[in-house]
């Protein structure tokens, strides 16, 4: 090296005990009013973390309430002024900041996910998403909503947290947040930081529980304007069916992903193996913008297979609180069941397993990264969100063939291009139906960057991008 000392390695922290598992409402911890608990899994292992108290609809009640509360006219949190909303907002990105091994531990504990990209993506991702509406809390002005719900998935707990809670902060709402019943246990760590960080009671609210009684009870309450969600379609359409039926609260869904990329002969081709293979497999495949269809030109097609297979034998699964390993197991039994069936259908279809497609036999729910070449679009693995560690290869022969086909599908959220043609790069992302069109790379995400789609993918009133 040239003589400094090494930059310290982030490590995980060693968790004795989880400290907040109720329910928090008013910056203060509750029990569940009907005295319910639920509990929260180690998906690498199998082992139960803790127990958490379980919302329910009266609890829902009560944190309504005090979100209700604390955004009177009159309320500190309505009288603080916009520079003080943004201090704030940076202070608990600074408490997240001190906090930001355990927060990476707690993630990947309660996720399966490796921890090097809980430290490195979702900390960075959720600290930096603060950090972006802190600036912009005294440069809006305009409307803003009073009272915001949040319904959380599973993949991105802490991160789906953040692009939710702070644009709705920064613009002065008080919020109730749902995290998924998977993973509750970042929000909650987030909970304490936000009464430390110094925010009035009742700005924030969270309550732990599940989608059928606490998530519904959110999505019909008639004392919430706005509900913002992310999870599957079909729940996503029972959100807005029921926003629809009680008072017309906004919402914004941000459901799930067929996501094709389209890799052209002239492209880089190791750049485009890499790439779209980090998109199928990052986050064991559970990912809303997940590169589940790559499509590739025929002159390269064998070529990209064999690169791609070779390259998916090379990932390193394990422990996920090792720093070497970069592939965890699934989030639970549910979604590892789906995962199995759907890549037993492809094999049954007549797509070529060329690596993978089995779970690993120890314990915890791992599935080998898989690989399908020779996909053909009427297959199930080519149409439903896998939602798993599962690439789909097809083969294209014509630059407009690939958009129609890429097209072809009811989301629409994200896509790639690549190629070293700069004037086809521009002309395909142009026709392609997605919020994002990615070129050369994948998965590049920015606080700054807005985040949409077409069709089934998503839905947006705001100018928001998240919230
Ligand atoms: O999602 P659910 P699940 C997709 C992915 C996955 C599939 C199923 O394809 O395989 O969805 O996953 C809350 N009213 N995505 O079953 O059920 C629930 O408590 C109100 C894509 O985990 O949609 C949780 O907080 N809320 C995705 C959240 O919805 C309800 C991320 C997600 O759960 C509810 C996750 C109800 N009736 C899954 N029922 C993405 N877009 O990234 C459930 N919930």
């Amino acid at each position: 090296g040239d003589g400094s000392p090494p930059m310290p390695f982030p490590q995980p922290v060693k968790v004795q005990e989880i400290r907040h598992t109720k329910i928090f409402i008013n910056n203060e911890w509750h029990t569940s009013l009907k005295g319910k608990t639920f509990q929260t899994f180690n998906p690498a292992t199998g082992v139960k973390i803790c127990e958490v108290e379980e919302a329910d609809k009266a609890d829902v009640d009560k944190a309504v309430k005090a979100a209700r509360a604390a955004s009177q006219r009159g309320s500190p949190w309505r009288r603080m002024d916009v520079s003080s909303r943004g201090r704030l907002l940076h202070k608990l990105a600074d408490l997240m900041e001190r906090d930001r091994a355990l927060l990476a531990t707690m993630e990947t504990i309660d996720t399966g996910k490796p921890f090097l990209h809980s430290f490195f993506i979702d900390l960075d991702g959720s600290i930096k998403t603060l950090r972006y509406y802190a600036g912009w809390a005294d440069k809006i002005h305009g409307k803003t909503m009073p009272v915001g719900k949040c319904l959380c998935a599973w993949n991105f707990p802490l991160l789906m947290f953040m692009w939710k809670v702070a644009p709705a902060l920064c613009c002065g709402n008080t919020v109730v947040i749902k995290p998924a019943e998977q993973t509750p246990l970042t929000a909650l760590h987030v909970g304490s930081l936000i009464k430390e960080a110094g925010f009035p009671p009742g700005v924030v609210n969270i309550v732990p529980g599940f989608g059928p009684t606490a998530g519904a009870a959110i999505a019909r309450h008639m004392g919430i304007d706005k509900v913002a969600f992310t999870g599957s379609t079909k729940v996503g359409q029972l959100i807005k069916e029921a926003a629809a039926k009680s008072n017309l609260k906004r919402v914004t869904l941000e459901l799930g992903g067929k996501n094709p990329c389209i890799v052209f002969a002239d492209s880089d081709l190791q750049l485009a193996v890499e790439e779209t293979q980090k998109g199928a497999f990052f986050n064991q495949g559970q990912c809303c913008t997940a590169a589940s269809r790559v499509f590739v030109e025929e002159q390269v097609y064998e070529e990209f297979v064999r690169r791609s297979v070779e390259s998916a034998k090379s990932i390193v699964i394990g422990d996920p609180l090792d720093p070497r390993t970069s592939h965890g197991p699934q989030i639970d039994q549910k979604q590892f069941d789906k995962i199995l069936e759907l890549i037993d259908s492809g094999k049954k279809e007549g797509a070529k397993l060329e690596c993978g497609g089995v779970a690993m036999e120890d314990t915890g729910l791992y599935i080998q990264p898989t690989v399908f070449s020779q996909v053909k679009d009427h297959m199930r693995i080519a149409k439903e969100e896998i939602f798993g560690p599962v690439q789909c290869i097809f083969r294209f022969k014509s630059q407009q063939e690939a958009i129609e086909r890429a097209n072809s599908t009811e989301y629409g959220l994200a896509s790639a291009v690549f190629t070293r043609n700069l004037d086809r790069a521009l002309s395909v992302s142009a026709a392609l139906e997605t919020g994002t069109v990615w070129v050369n790379c994948y998965n590049a995400l920015h606080a700054q960057a807005p985040f949409g789609g077409y069709k089934m993918s998503v839905c947006l009133p705001t100018h928001f991008a998240h919230f």
